[in-house]
């Protein structure tokens, strides 16, 4: 039976993350792991829980030690925008934080490790469009530095020292579990509670901004599927490309204000942010994930906005809009 530790679990994808392998393997066989952020309670209720500190090697060897763990899906991160604020704290946790997780799982002999890396491994040097699977990586955001650091060595764990790391590049994630945090596709979940509350929004970047972006529920399956797949078949490990749909803040507005009456959104541009998203991606080539372990996304941007006003309506208690 797999011995699954999550660190990150109080973060948006941990936190969906957790239910979902709980459910595959058993509450007892997935321990929440949390640091500063509070871990939900639904998690904290529902299985085994624990605070690891990613910068300190010390405290994930004896996390993976004392709850026998067999498989880390490392899910801690700081964010791209905050990232570029406090320089010092992504560096302990995006690259100190990662060889610490990767170092202590081949010293204990570990089954497999899961890394997240993301479309920010890209920069503005990458071919925009329909991005490839193995193209120039030159980002120049530090978050998207340490997603480059991380595909680099999560390799060399596996190539040389023999330890199973897989990992994907997700794209901006939406969902209605956690708040909006301190990412730059941030504007795609908190245009929700902007129209639920007030029927508006105002957006941090500009109305023709593609990006790539995915529901949450194709992400916690993307990250499972690759987790539970043949590892012969695969040519990649850390740095698959997936994906699932692309689309600008105006095209997600239209999409909104056709389910909610009345919603407008306006724009007041974060200079910042904005100059993150114009390094990334317009949209990726995901055929690698395709053909190497049978990636297929199943939400579009209908039924995301369909599924995220349904259950964000519930959640702050209001009927949807
Ligand atoms: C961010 N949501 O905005 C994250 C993600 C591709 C974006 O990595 O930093």
């Amino acid at each position: 039976m797999r011995r699954i530790l999550v660190t990150g679990a109080a973060g948006q994808i941990g936190s969906e993350l957790v239910p979902a392998l709980r459910k595959l393997y058993g509450a007892d066989n997935v321990v929440a792991a949390g640091h500063r952020t509070p871990i939900p309670d639904d998690i904290k209720l529902a299985g085994p829980c624990t605070t690891v500190d990613v910068c300190s090697y010390e405290e994930v060897d004896a996390a993976i030690r004392h709850h026998h763990v067999d498989t880390v899906y490392h899910m801690s991160s700081i964010l791209s925008a905050l990232a570029e604020e406090r320089r010092d704290v992504a560096h302990q946790v995006n690259i100190n934080g990662l060889y610490n997780v990767l170092e202590a799982s081949a010293a204990n002999g570990l089954e497999r490790v899961m890394l997240p890396s993301s479309i920010a491994a890209f920069g503005p040097d990458t071919p925009r469009d329909n991005t490839p699977n193995d193209t120039l990586q030159r980002p120049n955001t530090l978050y998207g530095i340490s997603k480059v650091f991380g595909e680099l060595l999560g390799e060399y764990y596996c190539s040389k020292l023999g330890l199973d790391v897989r990992g994907a590049r997700l794209p901006g994630i939406i969902s209605w579990k956690t708040e909006p945090t301190a990412g730059t596709t941030d504007y795609a979940v908190a245009i929700f509670y902007g129209a639920i509350r007030d029927r508006r929004y105002t957006c941090y970047l500009g109305p023709d901004t593609r990006l790539p972006m995915m529901y949450m529920p194709d992400a916690i399956r993307s990250i499972i599927d690759l987790a539970q797949a043949d590892f012969d078949k695969l040519k990649h490990h850390a740095d698959f490309n997936v994906g699932a749909m692309s689309f600008t803040p105006s095209e997600l507005a239209e999409a909104v204000g056709k389910r909610v009456p009345g919603f407008t959104m306006d724009y007041e541009l974060d200079p910042r942010r904005q100059a993150i998203a114009d390094s990334w991606p317009n949209s990726l080539d995901d055929g690698a994930a395709r053909r190497e372990w049978a990636w297929a996304p199943r939400y579009d941007l209908g039924a995301m906005v369909d599924d995220m006003l349904e259950n964000l309506g519930r959640k702050l208690g209001t009927t949807k809009a």
